[in-house]
């Protein structure tokens, strides 16, 4: 329960002292942090000026050129201490980005699980990095591939995952040799201070093994968009990996372009789910029902289309009313909670304003609701099922609440059509058992999102893969398989062990 005399603010404290946090970074300072469980203002953090910025920047611009050098493998050293102390303090980093961004429990942890993986991830990565070598046309040759360091990579993420989309990028980032300058949503500062006090622990644990680590490598900078902006437009830094929305990647796209900069982006999602006629329904409920209503719908990856064959609807849709009218709402950090809350007003009136348009357009709305928790400043809300005939109005972009549109198809090639049919292009399912659907979703006439599951649920991806999608989504991947290049440059070798200098093409030019 929460109570009128429910306040996080010590508890934050408690947690940011532990997690090696000083008071000074988060009292006083002109950056309000609101909790969303209870809508309390929970610190003041203090905000980076332009010009420590840009310190910053060039600071980190200094150490990659000693960073670059250092062997690779001892790079991964220093991601190997940092996901200790990510495990050593899995429950207290978990539980702050519940009270800052009003994740439920296992979520919270979960996130923190996640950094930990990637860092295993990015350590045994460092002993790989490899490239190709390739079949030369000229003899007593050789060409091959070298994977080198890039330069400072910037990395912009949002509260809804706020420390584990840059572990993502910065245990990638430091195992290919680059240094990292980090600028967390606004909404989420506290768990950006509180990683990074652990990556600046063990780099004093790396530091006392005995290694080199340049002044610099690692740098967080706090503020708003303009804080962004002096990220994006410094010359010195060669990446940005951005994750936010589609409206952020429009801005920060064509800046980078314009300097050549590379970019990773990954935005908005509008994501969809099918379920066939031979789904095992038990099964999709429960992938839906998580990938719909988890993280209140605040996902990348949240599912927000449900397309159902003619033959299951009547079956399927009363059930998932059902789960939806039963699911807890409250507390994240009490026990059973499934659903937090909101993260603020404006994703709250955001919520509104998609129903209402959708009910201007003839859809039937269940749940939907405010639900009172924890007074006015906080917004809880029953996740809501919306039925639409068309596939038009809100139910073409994304509304990052919880509220899954659901429609009937009656053939499978329409539904992966209406799936296709949005902006966006991030995750995708299909719920079938028959195996020509499932390969033709999974084909190149099927989804054409940057994840096509089977089976499960559009949210959840392991950190194995490579994350990102296609259109609106930005096109940039992150976290595993080779995402790893996109941190590197990539040089090509070509050596000659003979003693005459044949040149390719057949040209001839004797001097
Ligand atoms: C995001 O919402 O920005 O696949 C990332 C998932 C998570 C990552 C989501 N592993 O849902």
């Amino acid at each position: 329960m929460i109570t009128e005399t429910t306040r996080f603010a010590e508890d934050v404290s408690a947690l940011l002292k532990t997690l090696g946090v000083a008071a000074k970074t988060y009292t006083g300072g002109t950056l309000a942090v609101t909790s969303p469980v209870t809508g309390e203002v929970i610190a003041n953090v203090v905000e980076t000026s332009a010009a420590d910025a840009k310190k910053a920047i060039d600071a980190a611009h200094k150490a990659f050129l000693d960073w670059r050098v250092i062997p690779a493998p001892k790079r991964g050293e220093l991601v190997r201490i940092f996901g200790e102390e990510l495990r050593a303090h899995k429950a207290e980093l978990g539980k702050l980005v519940s009270i800052e961004v009003g994740k439920v429990t296992s979520e919270g942890l979960g996130e923190v699980q996640e950094m930990i993986d990637i860092c295993d991830f990015a350590v045994g990565l460092s002993r790989q990095l490899y490239g190709l070598t390739i079949a030369t046309e000229r003899s007593s040759h050789r060409m091959m591939e070298t994977w080198q360091p890039l330069g400072v990579v910037g990395i912009i993420s949002a509260f809804n995952f706020p420390v584990a989309v840059w572990a993502w990028n910065a245990a990638l980032a430091l195992v290919c040799g680059d240094s990292i300058v980090w600028k967390p949503s606004e909404k989420s500062p506290l768990t950006g201070l509180a990683t990074h006090a652990l990556f600046e622990r063990a780099l004093k644990r790396y530091v006392d093994e005995g290694y080199d680590a340049p002044a610099g490598l690692s740098a967080l900078i706090i503020g708003a968009r303009e804080i962004g902006e002096v990220l994006v437009d410094h010359e010195k830094v060669a990446l940005i990996s951005a994750t936010g929305s589609t409206a952020m990647g429009r801005a920060v796209g064509p800046k980078l372009a314009a300097r050549f900069a590379r970019s990773i982006l990954e935005l908005g999602g509008n994501n969809a789910a099918i379920v066939a006629p031979t789904a095992d329904l038990d099964l999709t409920l429960r992938g839906v029902a998580f990938a719909a209503m988890g993280t209140a719908g605040q996902r990348c990856t949240t599912l927000r289309r449900l397309f159902v064959h003619d033959s299951v609807y009547d079956t399927l849709v009363p059930r998932l009313k059902k789960a939806y009218a039963s699911v807890k709402i409250g507390n994240p950090m009490e026990d059973g909670t499934l659903v937090g809350p909101l993260i603020d007003k404006l994703a709250f009136d955001g919520f509104e304003k998609a129903l209402s348009e959708a009910k201007a357009a003839g859809g039937v709305v269940t749940g939907g609701e405010r639900v009172t928790v924890s007074g006015d400043n906080s917004y809880y809300v029953r996740p809501a099922i919306v039925e639409m005939a068309k596939h038009e109005g809100p139910v073409l972009r994304e509304t990052f609440a919880p509220i899954l549109y659901v429609l009937r198809y009656s053939d499978v090639k329409d539904a992966i059509a209406m799936q296709n049919d949005v902006g966006a292009g991030l995750s995708s399912s299909i719920f079938t058992n028959d195996i020509r659907e499932a390969e033709l979703f999974m084909s190149a006439a099927g989804s054409d999102c940057g994840i096509a599951n089977v089976n499960i649920g559009t949210s959840g991806a392991e950190i194995g893969g490579a994350f990102g999608g296609e259109k609106e989504t930005g096109g940039g991947r992150e976290s595993g398989s080779d995402a790893w290049r996109a941190y590197m440059r990539r040089t090509t070798n070509t050596i000659n062990f003979g003693s005459t200098l044949p040149l390719a093409q057949g040209v001839v030019f004797d001097v």
